[in-house]
């Protein structure tokens, strides 16, 4: 069926709800707003907003392109993206990355990767279209949903409670020149006065998309995605909420990791409840758990080592989670909130490796097998407690104090022998970190704000840190062995800011929006991986390099860097944007710099926006990066600019579309922290370069 059939169908087929919704808005236009969950922990409120946060929402109304997980940072100033090829793509903040920064769902939900090489990252768990907000808190700012170290990354997906009664959908399609990209997502949505519910599905398929000169990375993938969620509000003062989704993910190809994804398969459950308004004292009680499940398959098939090698892996990783959180008043004007976290992450999983030739590539009489461990049945638990308080010092100060413990265990139940015979020792091992932060806000006018903080943000080491045994999991060809031992790494940061803005009325400049801040972070026990000579190599012991690294707290390392960014509107619908963002990081131990350090970024934007048209132009200026951590296999990466357009209209009451191009000029590049090709028939281990010049068209129809 064709695209355009298929787009003609779902009209009609949602045509016949469009009828039934028209009659029950006007019906439903009096009553009121029930209560919200605590999805969003930045509303664009000074008083309640945790210090150094930001959020981005894009209006759906607005949207010109199908979204992929790149869009949903790309546009947020600080952020740069760790790419081991076109879908395995992790956020980095500010330099910090994986579990450093707290990436969740919908204030909390967490799906954790079950793949050693990263191939699953969160994000790839979720259909990008149904982010509607992402949210940033800078730093270790708030300890109130979960561990923090690095920031708080929180990703919205559409809040049913907040949409007009009635009936709501959507469908939409996209396609993509560069790698024949298609997309389609749908949505149903019905809100009730007690009950309201909530329908997604996504599909999109991806081919290998080619660089600015014409070479084809493999990058292509599948992924099929469905969501379920349900609310019920049992009384105007309490809300339930349950959702369930699953995602597919199939034929994943990892430009820069030794294999490829055959199968990856998550689910995530997910149930909230709050209660509001119970009394003067205590005024709510929300809580929220979750259980998420990937199942992961990669082999090595299409590559160059098949020949030598057959090898499979089959992991899968199990996250539980959940949270209470009480808010109360005990005097007045304080906001002061109490709760009890728990966090739980376990992964098995084996590699089976079919040997056919030996180290001079000659058949043997007949294969030999060995199975590796890869998480020797690990878990690590996360038991929290934290504190937090609001207080108005005076009509324009405003304080915030937050503390909290964590208690984390960590267990291996299935050692290899030769991780028994390198640490002998191993037990379970229980862990108390402290955090705590403080900040000020001074709210000078209502346009111009002032912010400082300080925070102490503690990560105890992740699983891969812990107990990965002699397996290649990093940026870098080296084998990496984990550190059951490694001390919790902590984040001492301090930040200052400001934000303003001023409108001018009946001037060609009508409004002026501007911001900075700079920040510094001294770091104790960083945790990197360090060639460690004592260690022998397990797996193609004369293949370069012949160095191991093991996972090692560093003695002294820090970061600091800024954020600036201003934005100008003119002749009421126009506005120019710049932002810029700069990150400088050191490891005193080693004297170079911390692994993936983004590079200078400078962003220009010019937009036009009118109800029914909207157009915008980017241009991003990226500045070499020579300061590099060359214990990593890092190389300085040559600057580029690239130049993006997109344009969006809305020619009828229900219908958008949109067409965008972006790297315009044919760019040949790559980011910094793109990892290299590893194990490619075409490539040697050079840095992956993004897409080239790639022009797409979308087109949704919504009610
Ligand atoms: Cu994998």
């Amino acid at each position: 069926m064709s695209k355009s059939t298929l787009a003609k169908l779902c009209v009609l087929l949602l045509g016949t709800t469009v009828s039934y919704a028209q009659v029950s808005n006007a019906q439903d236009s009096l009553t009121k707003k029930p209560i919200q969950l605590d999805e969003v922990l930045v509303e664009g409120e000074s008083k309640s907003d945790p210090v150094f946060s930001t959020f981005r929402s894009e209006p759906e109304k607005k949207i010109v392109q199908s979204k992929n997980v790149a869009d949903l940072f790309n546009d947020i100033n600080g952020f740069s993206l760790i790419k081991r090829g076109n879908y395995a793509i992790d956020p980095s903040f500010r330099a910090s990355q994986y579990e450093q920064l707290n990436v969740q769902f919908n204030g909390g939900t967490k799906v954790m990767h079950a793949c050693p090489n990263r191939m699953d990252p969160i994000t790839t768990h979720v259909t990008p279209e149904e982010i509607e907000r992402v949210e940033v808190v800078k730093g270790p700012y708030t300890f109130r949903y979960g561990p923090t170290f690095g920031g708080i990354v929180n990703l919205v997906t559409q809040e049913v409670e907040k949409q007009e009664k009635g009936y709501h959908g959507k469908v939409n399609f996209g396609g993509e020149n560069n790698g024949n990209a298609i997309t389609s997502f749908a949505n149903l949505k019905y809100v009730g006065e007690q009950f309201d519910a909530n329908l997604n599905f996504g599909y999109r398929d991806f081919g290998n998309y080619e660089d600015g000169d014409g070479n084809e990375v493999p990058s292509s993938f599948k992924s099929t995605d469905y969501g379920v969620q349900v609310g019920y509000n049992p009384t105007e003062n309490q809300r339930i909420q349950l959702g369930f989704r699953q995602s597919f993910g199939r034929d994943v190809l990892h430009a820069g990791l030794p294999m490829d994804t055959e199968i990856d398969d998550s689910n995530v459950l997910s149930l909230d409840y709050k209660l509001d308004n119970i009394s003067d004292g205590l005024k709510t009680v929300s809580a929220k758990m979750y259980r998420s499940q990937v199942d992961h398959v990669m082999t090595n098939t299409l590559r160059p080592s098949f020949m030598m090698m057959e090898a499979v892996s089959e992991v899968d990783a199990l996250t539980l989670g959940g949270r209470v959180e009480l808010e109360w008043r005990p005097i007045d004007h304080l906001r002061l909130y109490t709760g009890l976290d728990a966090f739980s992450i376990g992964r098995t999983g084996n590699r089976t490796r079919l040997v056919k030739r030996n180290m001079n590539g000659d058949l043997l009489p007949a294969p030999v097998e060995f199975v590796d461990e890869v998480w020797q049945d690990s878990q690590i638990d996360d038991y929290g407690a934290f504190v937090e308080g609001k207080y108005p010092l005076s009509e324009k100060f405003l304080l915030n104090v937050g503390a909290r413990y964590d208690m984390v265990h960590s267990k291996i139940d299935a050692p290899a022998d030769d991780f028994v015979v390198e640490y002998p020792d191993l037990d379970t091992r229980t862990e108390h970190n402290f955090s705590t932060t403080a900040s000020i806000k001074y709210m000078a006018t209502s346009n111009l704000l002032f912010e400082l903080a300080y925070g102490r943000g503690v990560r105890s080491a992740n699983m891969i840190e812990r107990f990965i045994n002699h397996f290649t999991v990093g940026q870098d060809p080296y084998e990496y062995v984990g550190n059951p031992f490694l001390d919790a790494e902590v984040n001492n940061q301090f930040e200052l800011g400001v934000k303003a803005n001023a409108n001018f009325d009946g001037y060609a400049i009508n409004r002026l929006d501007y911001g900075a801040s700079a920040y510094y972070s001294i770091y104790d026990n960083y945790i990197v991986p360090v060639i460690d000579p004592t260690l022998d190599k397990k797996y193609m012991p004369m293949a370069q390099p012949t160095e191991v690294k093991r996972f090692t707290n560093l003695n002294d390392a820090y970061k600091t860097g800024f954020e600036i960014y201003g934005e100008l509107g003119f002749l009421q619908d126009f506005a120019f944007k710049t932002e810029l963002s700069y990150v400088y990081t050191k490891n005193q131990d080693l004297d170079e710099s911390l692994p993936l350090t983004p590079p200078l970024v400078t962003r220009f934007n010019l937009s036009f926006e009118k109800e029914k048209v909207w157009a915008r132009a980017t241009y991003t200026i990226t500045s070499e990066q020579s300061d590099i951590a060359p214990s990593f296999g890092e190389q300085t990466t040559d600057g580029y600019g690239v130049m993006d357009f997109r344009f969006g209209a809305k020619p009828f009451e229900h219908l958008t579309v949109g067409v965008a191009a972006s790297n315009i000029f044919d760019e040949t590049y790559n980011n910094h922290l793109n990892f290299s090709f590893v194990n490619q028939a075409d490539y040697g281990r050079v840095p992956i370069n993004d897409p080239g010049r790639n022009l797409s068209a979308f087109i949704q129809y919504s009610f």
